[in-house]
């Protein structure tokens, strides 16, 4: 080994896992850089990442709960005894005929994640921790556009011409990351003349970036864009080319009856943006030669699924589709299929639907995942029985966290000690998810694995694959959450687990592109078939049924969903009287989620430049009215909750909102814990608390609530 060297992999202290060169010395990790295969880019939380990866409450042996659920006291035990654990549960739940009562939640980094294959082996609940965050954008792109099931495909900034136009429709893109070069793409955009503008009730940095921010009422998206797509239409601004080519035939005379009396000034009423605006932006669009559109807190409301049909029209009769600056509908990398496939459990059979037993309402809208969001409703109606988390926290994270926490407490009903018969965490150092687990499993971090990314799309990647690859010996007794996974499927599952290890998994999976890991390994990690391509759809046409864009959906005319509706989300139309307030919640660079990783990390959190408290945003008017100072303790409740917290005053934002930065309140980990943060899923309700509110695609209202708000007394 030689004594420095710069090896090619994949950064992972965020979701974005941009390619990175992680320069290791004598065996020892030692810095970080952006891959220049990729555009160079990484940003602070990524080249921090060092710092995580020696920290001493790394977790390094599994771990056996001794005490109750909740109360964190554990005992080292054996590899051999944890896999004895688990196998001999899942083996005793399917001969109960209950497989489909286990569920893994985890970050999938591939669509051809091993964890899935075993749960589809096994006959498991297909669910995971991520992309349910833009399930509804993702529908709605394959319900129009017949588009890939990929999470996140943001507008490629680096393509859009000058004079473009950026929408960011509830999307901090400097903030929530989603890749490191984005934020530079965009600041070069808008150098070379394109116009950024920024639909937020917040005025974030992308706000201040932007050449226009407009605070829009929480959940008003969907009415802001049918307004100009009335305004466009009416006015004969639309793309005329686009549509009669590439619209279903039929679609386009259906939406001009249906948007007839959606004008800026009806739609004004409901996003509170003034329909002069509206009509200014939409006219802004009809002139721009690209419009893109990013969203994703827009997109993550009960109506999720009316906004990403709005937003798929918008793009449509702009003819904003798969072209420079507009949003990318990108190939799928033709993978090699690890025979023999397993299909999964037929849950519709078992009278399951994605939100458990009983949601009729859900049965036609099955998709692949299934949010976290159910899990404390699974697991009181006894739909849940065993479930295994990776990278992910919910006892943190989950919308309405305390109700999370009682259910995985909750005793059986026939004397077993909980519903709930095994909860497994998989970490990298104890959260508060660990401290409810009966076991506790230490990862290899991403620094100690291999893996191999493959989405349909990858935002500094492009479409292909990428490897993260073990550039350190991994600590202690950490085992690869994947291989555990398939030394459970080899243990269960047999036929599908014929291969030796994850390396020869990923090399069958590569040998169709000609690829292997090693071959990727030679060639820098990452693999890709060039450029992106435009307007695809020219040569072999979109990907629906019809070969082009649907605007009618006719299979949701039964639940009045067949065009898009412009009401708020029900949730925030809700005791408005008793909860004046609609409280967002937002992010920031320096942190990921709640996460031990990012919240520990002491090099984004030292005492003198980390940020140790989230205090309440609130408006300037919104004070004075209810007699509060900056500074000022303030009692905050909702339906579910309270939580004081200092108020903090500004101008930029809505006099009708509070903004609550999201990921505080971590209880453990000696970093996360400094400072007075606080959580805002105290507040916001549990999803399983309100179906009647959720969306089609899976219910995604979730991350605001109303609440109101009251001076502490002293
Ligand atoms: N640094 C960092 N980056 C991350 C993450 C992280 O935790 N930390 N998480 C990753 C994940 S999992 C995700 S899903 C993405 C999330 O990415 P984003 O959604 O971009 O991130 P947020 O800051 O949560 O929300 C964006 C903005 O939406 C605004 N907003 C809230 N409600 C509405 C609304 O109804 N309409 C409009 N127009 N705006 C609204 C908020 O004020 C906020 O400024 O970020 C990813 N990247
Ligand atoms: N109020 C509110 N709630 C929200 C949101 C919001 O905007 N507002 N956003 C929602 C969204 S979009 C999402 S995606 C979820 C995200 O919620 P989660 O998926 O729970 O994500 P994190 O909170 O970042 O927790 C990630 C955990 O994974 C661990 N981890 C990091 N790397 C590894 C690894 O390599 N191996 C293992 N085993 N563990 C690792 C970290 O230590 C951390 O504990 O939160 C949701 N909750
Ligand atoms: S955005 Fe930053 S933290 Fe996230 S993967 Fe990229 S470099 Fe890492
Ligand atoms: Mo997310």
């Amino acid at each position: 080994m030689k004594n420095s060297e710069w090896i090619p992999t994949a950064c992972y202290q965020c979701k974005a896992e941009c390619a990175i060169l992680a320069r290791v010395e004598k065996g020892v990790l030692k810095e970080i850089r952006g891959n220049p295969l990729t555009g160079s880019k990484a940003c602070v939380k990524g080249m921090s990442g060092v710092s995580l990866q020696y920290h001493p409450e790394r977790l390094t042996h599994p771990l056996k709960r001794v005490g109750k659920r909740g109360e964190g006291q554990f005992e080292p035990i054996s590899w051999d005894e944890a896999m004895d654990i688990m196998a001999d549960k899942l083996a005793q739940l399917k001969e109960r005929g209950e497989a489909h009562k286990l569920t893994a939640s985890f970050f999938p980094h591939s669509i051809t994640d091993p964890k899935w294959r075993f749960l589809n082996a096994y006959g498991g609940f297909i669910n995971t921790a991520l992309p349910h965050c833009d399930s509804a954008k993702i529908i709605a792109f394959i319900k129009a556009m017949g588009g890939v099931p990929n999470h996140h495909i943001p507008p490629a900034f680096f393509t859009v011409p000058q004079g473009g136009i950026m929408i960011m429709a509830g999307r901090h893109a400097f903030g929530g990351l989603d890749d490191a070069a984005i934020p530079r793409d965009i600041l070069d955009a808008q150098e070379r003349g394109a116009k950024l503008v920024v639909l937020d009730p917040l005025f974030t940095v992308d706000a201040a970036k932007a050449d226009w921010w407009i605070p829009i009422k929480p959940s008003g998206d969907t009415a802001f864009f049918l307004g100009m797509i009335n305004h466009l239409v009416v006015n004969e601004r639309y793309d005329k080319d686009f549509v009669s080519n590439w619209i279903r035939e039929g679609d386009f005379d259906k939406l001009k009856a249906y948007i007839a009396d959606k004008t800026p000034e009806a739609m004004s009423a409901i996003c509170d943006v003034s329909a002069q605006d509206i009509r200014k932006l939409a006219e802004m669009c009809a002139e721009a030669p690209s419009v893109g559109v990013d969203s994703f807190k827009g997109i993550m409301l009960g109506q999720a699924l009316d906004f990403g049909h709005a937003w798929t029209i918008f793009l449509a009769i702009t003819g904003n589709i798969d072209n420079p600056g507009g949003q990318p509908l990108p190939d799928l990398t033709p993978m090699t299929a690890v025979e023999p496939v397993p299909t999964g459990p037929d849950l519709a059979e078992l009278g399951w639907h994605r939100t458990g037993p009983n949601r009729d309402k859900f049965a036609n809208y099955a998709f692949i995942m299934e949010p976290t969001w159910y899990q404390a409703q699974a697991i009181k109606e006894d739909g849940l029985k065993v479930l295994i988390t990776a990278e992910c926290n919910p006892a943190l994270t989950e919308m309405g966290q305390a109700e999370w926490c009682k259910a995985v407490c909750l005793p059986g009903d026939h004397g077993e000690e909980y519903k709930l018969e095994l909860l497994v965490s998989f970490e990298l150092m104890m959260s508060e998810t660990c401290q409810y687990a009966d076991l506790v499993l230490p990862d290899r971090s991403y620094f100690e694995r291999w893996e191999l990314l493959y989405m349909p799309w990858w935002y500094n990647y492009g479409h292909g694959v990428v490897l993260r690859r073990p550039v350190v010996e991994a600590l202690g007794e950490c085992r690869h959450a994947n291989d555990v996974f398939i030394e459970l499927g080899k243990r269960l599952e047999p036929e599908y687990f014929a291969f030796t290890d994850l390396r020869e998994y990923y090399d069958i999976e590569l040998s169709g592109l000609g690829l292997s890991v090693e071959k990727l390994m030679e060639m820098g990690g990452h693999w890709s078939p060039g450029a992106m391509g435009f307007r695809k759809y020219e040569a072999s046409g979109f990907g629906t049924p019809s070969g082009k864009v649907h605007l009618y959906w006719e299979d949701l005319e039964g639940v009045g969903q067949a065009m898009p509706r412009p009401d708020l989300a029900p949730e925030y139309e809700s005791d408005v009287e008793e909860y004046p307030f609609t409280l967002i919640s937002y992010r920031s660079i320096f942190h990921q989620g709640s996460g031990q990783w990012t919240h520990n990390n002491p090099q984004l959190r030292d005492g003198r430049s980390g940020v140790f408290e989230n205090p309440l945003l609130i408006n300037s008017r919104a004070a004075k009215n209810l007699g509060l100072s900056d500074g000022d303790m303030v009692n905050v409740s909702s339906r579910t909750g309270e939580i004081q917290v200092k108020a903090k005053i500004i101008e930029g934002i809505r006099p009708d909102c509070l903004g609550l930065h999201h990921g505080f309140g971590s209880s453990i980990g000696k970093v996360a814990c400094l400072g007075d943060g606080v959580s805002d899923n105290i507040l916001i309700p549990d999803s399983g608390m309100t179906l009647d509110w959720q969306d089609l695609v899976g219910g995604e209202s979730h991350v605001s609530t109303r609440v109101r708000i009251g001076k502490k007394e002293a």
